[in-house]
């Protein structure tokens, strides 16, 4: 077995991280390095998926609610409106391989990505 990633240890709680959301499936935290007001990591619980189009094609549905997820909590911590990035490969600046969206929301420039 391969190490745990570093989302699967703030889920587990062995490293610290701030969980804002949870369902069965997904969850999500405040990200470490925010780009915007509001950056939260939004993460299927199982390790399974390391990219977005790993994913989309495995488990279209945990996509959906990864979306949902994304969704929830702009409404809750911004006005409902928010970008969404999922870093795809390396060379696309991916740097942790545990399938994450990255939701940022409130003051955004124009040109922020993460
Ligand atoms: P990416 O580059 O798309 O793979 O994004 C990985 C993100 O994960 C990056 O924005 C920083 C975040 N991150 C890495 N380590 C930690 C950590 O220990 N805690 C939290 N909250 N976020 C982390």
């Amino acid at each position: 077995m391969s190490e745990p990633t570093v989302f699967t240890r703030i889920l587990n709680g062995d490293i610290p991280g701030e969980i804002v959301a949870e369902s069965e499936r997904v969850f999500a935290i405040t990200d470490i390095n925010p780009q915007a007001a509001v950056h939260v990591l939004v993460i299927p619980k199982t390790e399974r998926y390391r990219d977005v189009a790993e994913l989309a094609a495995g488990d279209p549905s945990l996509l959906a609610e990864v979306i949902t997820m994304a969704h929830d909590v702009a409404r809750e911590k911004a006005g409902g409106e928010f970008r969404l990035i999922f870093n795809t490969g390396a060379a696309a600046g991916q740097t942790v391989f545990h399938v994450h969206a990255h939701v940022l929301a409130g003051n955004l420039e124009e040109k922020t990505l993460v």
